[in-house]
């Protein structure tokens, strides 16, 4: 066995090494379901991670060919010989699995992977020839063995044997058809992480149960090495959340100055300090959960902005002391502290989380068909007020937040922020002119 790199050298240089990749040589469809949007939501649609990393992870002899379902038509008859299904949210699984069904119809195996093949392992394993659950690095050379010698195992748990962070390489990003990821000539940003897991466990969250509650920092290096090589000029860091271990995390921000990148990122430390190095490093908006309408968030959203970092709130509507009156509060609070763009999703309840167990027992959950999961629909009873009246409250939270400023112009107002940022370091790339008439609604 031996790394990418040191196998392709090899190869150039060894004639038999060619021959050997030759011989083994198998095409690998990794497909990324397609889910339904959240309607209220401008439509966008960013490269999927976690196909590219685990890609990175294949063997040299394996070539892959990768379909993003929400963008992109395929057909069951195109040659293949082994099929991966990638699943992130609940709301992909049945379309996963109908693709799967599909393709073992014909007799191509399929092998399912992602977060959402093992929040539901037990139901994706019907569908499967092959389930594997953890993270793919160090794993991949010994199943694409089983499959060659006719010897795959229904299934394959690292769950609790997780790889040494160290391995995890750069992404794959050239399975990607770039072009799909382009809004109105804009490019998408691309996804980089630079940790994994979380010390927490909050309740409605998956993280603990996928990670075990340890917060695994990659070294800075490569992590700045992969930002770099991304050759965008804007990031999203997709780590759960930054705010883990301060050292570590200026750290990281020291590092990223010299990249010159705009990025944006789940949560960061609040501290002065911390602050003014994300924004010298190019921290261009956080993703922020806004739970009340307390003082400690107002200030939190004042520091992001005197360091002159946006802020996309993340709001999670249904909870148990949720009443009418709080939720159109909250909205209030909302505009007052001046976020630049809300997130509205409800309180869904999705497997291996505390919400879950706890409405399970409680037997609160109406909706079991996971297509409804995507966090915009009600599939509980919440405590204070009736389904379809939280219902109500969710599309009035979208339509009342954007009264007066629509969602577009605000996404327009920080694309702004981006383009001045870049044109003072130099760093503008203009968008492309051939796919400026292109959004992804056209694609499909
Ligand atoms: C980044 C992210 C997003 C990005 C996704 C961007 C993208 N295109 O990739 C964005 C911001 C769009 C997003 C949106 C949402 N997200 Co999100 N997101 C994440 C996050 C933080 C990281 C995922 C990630 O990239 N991990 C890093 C990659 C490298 O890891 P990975 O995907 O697990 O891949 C590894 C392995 O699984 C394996 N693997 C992957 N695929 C395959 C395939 C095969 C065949 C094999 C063998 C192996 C394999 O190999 C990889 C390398 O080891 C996770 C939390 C987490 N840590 O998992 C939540 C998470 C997935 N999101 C979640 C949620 C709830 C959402 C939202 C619904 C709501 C919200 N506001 O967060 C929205 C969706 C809105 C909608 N309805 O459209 C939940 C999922 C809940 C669920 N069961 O559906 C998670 C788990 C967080 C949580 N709160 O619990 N999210
Ligand atoms: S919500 Fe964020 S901080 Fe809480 S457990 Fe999940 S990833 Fe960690």
């Amino acid at each position: 066995m031996c790394g990418p790199r040191k196998c392709l050298d090899t190869a150039v240089n060894d004639k038999k090494a060619i021959e050997r990749l030759k011989e083994l040589y198998m095409k690998f469809r990794l497909i990324y379901p397609r889910w339904e949007k959240l309607k209220e939501q401008t439509t966008f649609n960013l490269p999927p991670h976690g196909p590219a990393v685990m890609a990175a992870a294949l063997p040299d002899y394996v070539e892959v060919d990768f379909i993003d379902d929400n963008l992109e038509s395929f057909s069951y008859d195109d040659p293949v010989d082994f099929v991966g299904i990638s699943m992130m949210l609940t709301t992909q699984a049945k379309r996963g699995w109908a693709i799967a069904d599909e393709y073992r119809k014909r007799g191509v195996k399929v092998i399912f992977g992602g977060i959402s093949a093992m929040l539901h392992a037990e139901e994706t394993l019907e569908h499967a020839d092959s389930l594997f659950l953890g993270e793919a690095e160090g794993r991949m050379d010994q199943i694409f063995n089983d499959f060659r010698t006719g010897d795959l195992k229904k299934v394959y748990n690292y769950l609790n044997d997780l790889p040494p962070i160290e391995i995890v390489g750069p992404a794959r990003r050239s399975i990607y058809k770039r072009d799909l990821y382009y809004y109105k000539g804009v490019q998408m940003v691309d996804l980089v992480h630079a940790s994994r897991g979380c010390r927490f466990s909050c309740y409605p969250c998956a993280v603990s149960y996928l990670g075990g509650r340890k917060f695994r920092p990659r070294p800075i290096d490569k992590a700045i090495e992969e930002m770099a090589l991304t050759g965008n000029n804007r990031l999203f860091v997709v780590d759960n959340s930054l705010a883990q271990d301060t050292d570590w995390e200026m750290e990281l921000f020291r590092e990223m100055i010299p990249l010159k990148k705009n990025w944006c990122c789940h949560t960061i430390e609040d501290k002065p300090e911390v602050l003014d190095c994300a924004r010298r490093a190019g921290a261009w908006y956080v993703y922020q959960a806004i739970f009340d309408t307390s003082d400690f968030i107002r200030e939190r959203i004042k520091r992001y902005h005197d360091h002159d970092i946006a802020v996309e709130g993340t709001i999670l509507l249904g909870m148990d002391n949720h009443d009418e009156d709080y939720i159109k509060r909250l909205i209030d609070f909302l505009l007052d502290i001046r976020l630049d763009l809300a997130e509205f999703t409800v309180l869904t309840p999705f497997p291996h989380t505390k919400a879950y167990d706890d409405m399970r027992k409680q037997k609160r959950i109406f909706n079991h068909d996971w297509n409804d999961y995507n966090a915009g629909k009600v599939v509980f009873y919440p405590k204070q007020m009736t389904p379809a009246r939280l219902q109500e409250l969710y599309y009035y939270a979208w339509e009342k937040f954007y009264e007066d400023e629509p969602q577009q112009y605000k996404m327009f107002k920080l694309l702004k922020k981006a383009i001045e940022r870049e044109m003072a370091s130099g760093t503008y790339k203009p968008r492309r002119r051939d796919l400026m008439r292109r959004v992804f609604a056209d694609t499909l």
